[in-house]
C-alpha cells in the first residue's frame, strides 16, 4: 500500500457547530449525513447530504455526521446518487420515496431497495470507486409485518438480489453496514463509502457471520460484514452496526444495560482483531467515535452510563432514537476508529509496511 489519504475521518456536530456555508472548511468534506425531523436543508453546493428521519437524543434537534478527507475533490450526480470523492474515497447517498399505498408495503420496499442498490452499483462502476466498504441503510417501518414477512426480511431479500444482479460478493467481501428503522412514510435513505482499492473485511468470532444467519431471522440472510479496515487516514476501522448478538441469538432480551455491555464486548473483539492486522494498540474502545441507536428513549441514561463506564469519558458518542431490525434488540452501536485526530500520533511509515 504505497499511497493513502492522510486525513480521513468522521465528526459529529450540532447545527450551531457547523461553519458558515461559504467557509473554506467545507472544501475538506466528502459528505454529510443529517439526522433529525423536518430540518431546513443545509444548502451546500457540491456536497452530498443524506437526510435521515431519526431524532438525536439529548439537547440537540439536529445531528450532523461529517466525513472529512483531504486532497482535491469532485462532486457529481448519477441518477439519484449524489457523490463526492477525492483520489481514493467516494461518499455517496441516495434517497428513494416509497409508494404511499398501504397495500403496497411489501412491493414498494422491494422496488425501492432494488432501485437504490442498482443505482449505487452503477455509480460505482461509472466512477471507478468499485469497492463498496461501508453502507448505512435507513428503512421505514423496519419491523412492520407484511404478508411476506417483516419489512427487514424483504429488505434483506431485495438487497441480496441487488448484489447478485450486479455481480457483487454477498459473503466474505460484503461491505460493513448498519440497518435501522425510520418512521412510517420516510423515504429509503442509503449512504455509503466506496474506494478505488480493496479494504480488509472483518468478521467477529463471537458472532455468526450475517450472511450465514439461519432462516429464523428471515428467508434471506443479511448482506454485510462486521467491520472494514481501510488504509486511508493512516488506518481506519469502520465497525458495522453491532448489537447484543452472540452466535446468532439475541442475548439479554429486555435489559438495555446488559445489551450495551454485550455489544461493546463484540466491538472490543473487532478492535483487537484490527490491531493484530495493523499495529498493536492502534484502536481501543476509549478512542473510537460512536453512534448509538436506542430503541426506547427512556433507556438513554442507562445506556449512557454503561457506555461511559466501559469506554471512559473522552470518546465522542452521538445518540439517536431508532427502531432496530430485531424486535428484541434495544441498542445498536456503530463505531469508527482513528481518523483525523489520531493521524499525527501514528508513524506513517510503520503503517505503510503493516498494511501492505
Ligand atoms: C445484527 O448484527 C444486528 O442488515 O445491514 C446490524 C448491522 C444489523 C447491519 C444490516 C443489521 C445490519 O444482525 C442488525
Amino acid at each position: 500500500m504505497s499511497k493513502f489519504t492522510a486525513t480521513f475521518g468522521v465528526e459529529h456536530r450540532s447545527r450551531a457547530q457547523l461553519p458558515q456555508n461559504t467557509d473554506h472548511w467545507w472544501a475538506g468534506v466528502l459528505g454529510v449525513a443529517q439526522f433529525g425531523l423536518d430540518l431546513a436543508p443545509l444548502d451546500l453546493t457540491n456536497i452530498p447530504v443524506a437526510a435521515v428521519a431519526l431524532c438525536p437524543l439529548g439537547d440537540t434537534d439536529a445531528l450532523y455526521e461529517i466525513w472529512r478527507a483531504d486532497g482535491s475533490m469532485q462532486a457529481g450526480t448519477l441518477g439519484r446518487v449524489h457523490y463526492r470523492c477525492n483520489a481514493h474515497l467516494l461518499f455517496g447517498c441516495i434517497s428513494i420515496p416509497e409508494s404511499s399505498q398501504e397495500d403496497a408495503l411489501a412491493n414498494s420496499l422491494k422496488a425501492s431497495t432494488m432501485a437504490a442498490y442498482g443505482q449505487i452499483f452503477s455509480a460505482l462502476e461509472a466512477t471507478g470507486y468499485r469497492q463498496l466498504v461501508r453502507v448505512w441503510n435507513y428503512v421505514s417501518d423496519i419491523t412492520q409485518p407484511t404478508n411476506d414477512g417483516e419489512r427487514y426480511w424483504l429488505f434483506n431479500n431485495a438487497r441480496y438480489e441487488s448484489f447478485v444482479a450486479s455481480d457483487r460478493p454477498v459473503v466474505e467481501a460484503a461491505p460493513a453496514a448498519s440497518a435501522l428503522g425510520t418512521p412510517h412514510g420516510s423515504p429509503l435513505v442509503i449512504y455509503f463509502l466506496a474506494k478505488r482499492s480493496a479494504a480488509q473485511m472483518l468478521e467477529n468470532p463471537r458472532q455468526v457471520s450475517p450472511y450465514r444467519y439461519p432462516t429464523q431471522y428471515g428467508p434471506r440472510s443479511p448482506t454485510f460484514s462486521r467491520a472494514a479496515l481501510l488504509a486511508e487516514g493512516g488506518g481506519t476501522l469502520m465497525i458495522s452496526g453491532t448489537a447484543s448478538i452472540v452466535g446468532h441469538e439475541t442475548l439479554h432480551s429486555g435489559d438495555a444495560a446488559a445489551q450495551t455491555g454485550e455489544t461493546l464486548a463484540n466491538i472490543g473483539v473487532l478492535t483487537d482483531d484490527a490491531n493484530r492486522r495493523l499495529v498493536p494498540d492502534r484502536f481501543a474502545l476509549e478512542r473510537l467515535t460512536y453512534k448509538v441507536y436506542v430503541r426506547n428513549a427512556a433507556d438513554l441514561p442507562t445506556v449512557e452510563h454503561v457506555m461511559r463506564s466501559l469506554i471512559g469519558r473522552q470518546a465522542p458518542v452521538a445518540y439517536l432514537r431508532a427502531d432496530i431490525c430485531r424486535r428484541d434488540l434495544l441498542v445498536e452501536i456503530e463505531a469508527v476508529g482513528a481518523g483525523v485526530p489520531l493521524v499525527h500520533a501514528t508513524p506513517r511509515g510503520q503503517l505503510c509496511c503493516t498494511m501492505a
